[in-house]
């Protein structure tokens, strides 16, 4: 655990920090929710603001005067426990309060958790909610640049978010295998530093012997599946999968177009010929099992991943596993509307491991995991093959 003192030049560092993300928008670009999983930046900046106020000041501070009362309804995501709220989809039908509204909000917040910091003792549990808000809100960073990437990506202009952001570094090294012996190896998160809930309980599995790639897929590798026709032999795809390629009509990563006969991607510096050498990203699971597939191989366990992710470089691509979002066996939630932070999502869902060029500084490890539903390709997901 952190001192008081350093707890507060993480929270300084992580609030300046979504700020910054929005510094390169447009006050429109704030305001729109283009389909359900996308919310507004602004949104994001009020319900990692409401993060803090509900759950450090308000119950702790003595006569903590509310910046509004209605900031919960507005900016609840998901805490049932907490109240009502405004229905997910309706977070982009809000013009009010605005996006001026929003950042009074967050210096009002920001400034009240300063002082409770700096002038009070704080017990360890409550520096760790802190500390949860803080990575809470570098969770948000990342939602924000994704969520951007889809507002401007899905416009037909294809504006430019900003001409410094690296989406695509390339892998110079050769592909190869790294073989890891059968086995019983510990997983899960076993230092005293930050890791959620879901890391934690470490345990032992089993893993046979099997070889996983150094190296993610690349562009010019999907092409290759693209041109054999795979999105149209079904005997690649998962039933849902297959469904889900046909009532789409799914030919191409998102944010690929064919332009002039050459595939483009929209990147957060504008549309772009696609880099045959760059990792490939924005594909749902049921790609990247239909790719492993097809090439006669696999998707790695979340972990096989985890036992071998000391051998090859992660980070740049959230990489999707075979594993579902399960609980590891000596799971428990948090007491407390905290504990729906992750638990109550544990169904439904599969588990990528890594980071991406998205995730903000000091937040991923080796054991951090990510889920998402497998049709989903908004973030940065790729994938690593393993036999
Ligand atoms: C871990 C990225 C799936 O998007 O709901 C944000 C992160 N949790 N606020 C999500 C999260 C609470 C979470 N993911
Ligand atoms: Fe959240």
């Amino acid at each position: 655990m952190q001192s008081q003192e350093q707890l507060l030049d993480f929270f300084n560092e992580t609030r300046a920090h979504s700020e910054l993300i929005c510094s390169f928008l447009e006050t429109e670009d704030y305001v729109v929710q283009p389909i359900e999983d996308v919310s507004p930046p602004k949104w994001h900046l009020g319900h990692t603001t409401w993060f803090f106020e509900e759950f450090v000041l308000k119950p702790n501070v003595n006569n903590y005067q509310l910046f509004d009362e209605n900031s919960a309804y507005v900016f609840n995501s998901y805490y049932e426990s907490v109240g009502d709220k405004v229905i997910r989809t309706n977070r982009g039908n809000l013009s009010r309060p605005t996006v001026a509204w929003v950042y009074e909000y967050r210096n009002y917040v920001s400034k009240a958790m300063h002082e409770f910091l700096k002038n009070e003792k704080i017990s360890d549990d409550l520096c760790g909610v802190v500390e949860i808000g803080c990575h809470h809100e570098k969770q948000h960073q990342e939602l924000l640049l994704t969520d951007i990437k889809y507002i401007l990506g899905n416009n037909p202009l294809f504006p430019e978010y900003n001409d410094q952001f690296r989406e695509n570094p390339i892998q110079d090294f050769k592909q190869e295998w790294i073989s890891i012996s059968e086995g019983v190896y510990e997983v899960g998160h076993k230092f005293d530093d930050f890791c959620y809930d879901n890391e934690q309980g470490v345990h032992k599995v089993y893993l046979n012997d099997y070889k996983i790639s150094n190296k993610l897929v690349t562009n010019a590798e999907f092409i290759e599946f693209i041109e054999a026709g795979a999105y149209k032999d079904v005997l690649l795809w998962h039933a849902e999968g297959w469904d889900w390629v046909n009532s789409n009509n799914i030919e191409a990563p998102f944010y690929w177009h064919k332009v002039d006969g050459e595939w483009h991607q929209y990147t957060l510096n504008g549309l772009k010929k696609l880099i045959p050498e760059a990792p490939l990203s924005h594909i749902s699971y049921y790609e990247a099992f239909a790719f492993a597939q097809w090439k006669g191989l696999r998707l790695p366990t979340e972990f096989e991943w985890e036992a071998a992710q000391q051998y090859f470089k992660w980070g740049d691509r959230w990489e999707w596993t075979e594993s579902a979002y399960s609980p590891y066996p000596n799971y428990t939630k948090p007491e407390g509307a905290l504990g729906e932070y992750n638990g109550k999502f544990m169904v439904n869902q599969k588990v990528l491991r890594g980071a991406s060029v998205a995730t903000s500084k000091n937040h991923t490890r080796p054991t951090y995991r990510n889920f998402f539903h497998p049709h989903l390709r908004w973030q940065f997901t790729g994938l690593r093959l393993a036999k």
